[in-house]
């Protein structure tokens, strides 16, 4: 499907400032000039904005932090993925920290529901992200869409996920972080947890490519959020939440290529760049290479892979 971007520059999912400057960075980087290039022009919707009155809420949790900004961005995300999506259309979500996903997954999910068509995600991230609003200790809401997609207990009062995601369907890629209670969560959902050890022992190519399978196989709708920190924090400054021994440049091409390869990429979401850590733009323009991946650019035309 052909691309629309949609900014979002959401930063009320974690603390540190600068996250509302994503989308702008990334047009800067040369999003729209790659996509041309690869032709693959994309429509701009601009970003999004925040209405100017949000409802007050009091959370169970003293912790949270900005709900109910995010409880606004969430629907409107989530309304505007699932017009694009039917529309024919790829929504590629700018954001914005990883609470945008809270919004773009719900609309991904809502459309392949009432397509009857399988939604998987796939989360490239540090993090599990499995967090509820009630088990978190840092408050941030960004470290919570994967539970929120799951369908677990704890979120109102967001309005329940439209149709979670069986355990299944979901496949955590690249995690090295994860807070004790989201490792108690996780042990009772059987989420594919592929981890920074799984990859050092396997590689990248092999536990991707099960998942794509099973993608494929189901004829499934494909959810990708890419979080900034899944890289490298060498190659990949502008980011919150380093977590050192992410992802290589090369890994993160193989990912995205691979990705590519499948044709299955249905929606995605590019999450917690922050231009203000960023050295010259570097980050940016990493992303917007890997976007470049994803969309199809590669250096010889090998013969498309089976995957069978
Ligand atoms: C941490 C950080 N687990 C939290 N989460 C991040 O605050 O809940 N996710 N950075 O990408
Ligand atoms: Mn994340
Ligand atoms: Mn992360
Ligand atoms: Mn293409």
């Amino acid at each position: 499907n052909p691309p629309t971007i949609i900014g979002a520059p959401v930063d009320s999912g974690q603390r540190q400032p600068g996250c509302l400057m994503g989308p702008a960075a990334y047009r800067v980087a040369g999003l729209h000039q790659m996509l041309s290039d690869l032709g693959h022009p994309a429509q701009e919707r601009g970003d999004l904005a925040l209405p100017e009155t949000l409802p007050a809420c009091a959370p169970r949790n003293p912790a949270l932090d900005q709900l109910p900004a995010t409880l606004g961005w969430t629907a409107l995300i989530r309304e505007k993925v699932e017009a694009e999506l039917g529309r024919g259309r790829l929504p590629i979500i700018l954001g914005g920290d990883h609470a945008l996903a809270l919004g773009s997954v719900a609309g991904a999910a809502a459309h392949a529901a009432a397509l009857g068509r399988p939604l998987f995600l796939l989360w490239l991230d540090a993090h599990s992200d499995f967090h509820t609003p009630e088990s978190t200790q840092s408050g941030n809401l960004h470290g919570t869409p994967v539970a929120y997609a799951a369908g677990r207990d704890g979120f109102a009062p967001f309005p329940p996920f439209p149709a979670p995601i069986p355990p299944e369907r979901i496949c955590l890629f690249g995690i090295r972080s994860v807070d004790p209670a989201e490792r108690l969560a996780l042990a009772e959902y059987d989420i594919a947890i592929t981890d920074m050890r799984a990859l050092d022992e396997q590689g990248i190519a092999a536990p991707l490519r099960a998942f794509l399978d099973r993608v494929r196989v189901a004829n499934g709708m494909l959810h990708v959020s890419l979080d900034v920190d899944f890289l490298d924090p060498t190659i990949a400054p502008a980011v919150g939440t380093t977590v050192p021994g992410g992802a290589t440049v090369r890994e993160a091409h193989l990912v995205c290529e691979m990705i590519h390869e499948t044709g299955l990429m249905t929606s995605l979401d590019l999450v917690e760049l922050n231009p203000a850590l960023d050295e010259r733009s570097r980050t940016a323009r990493l992303m917007i290479d890997l976007l470049g991946s994803l969309m199809g650019r590669k250096v010889f035309d090998r013969p498309t892979r089976s995957f069978t």
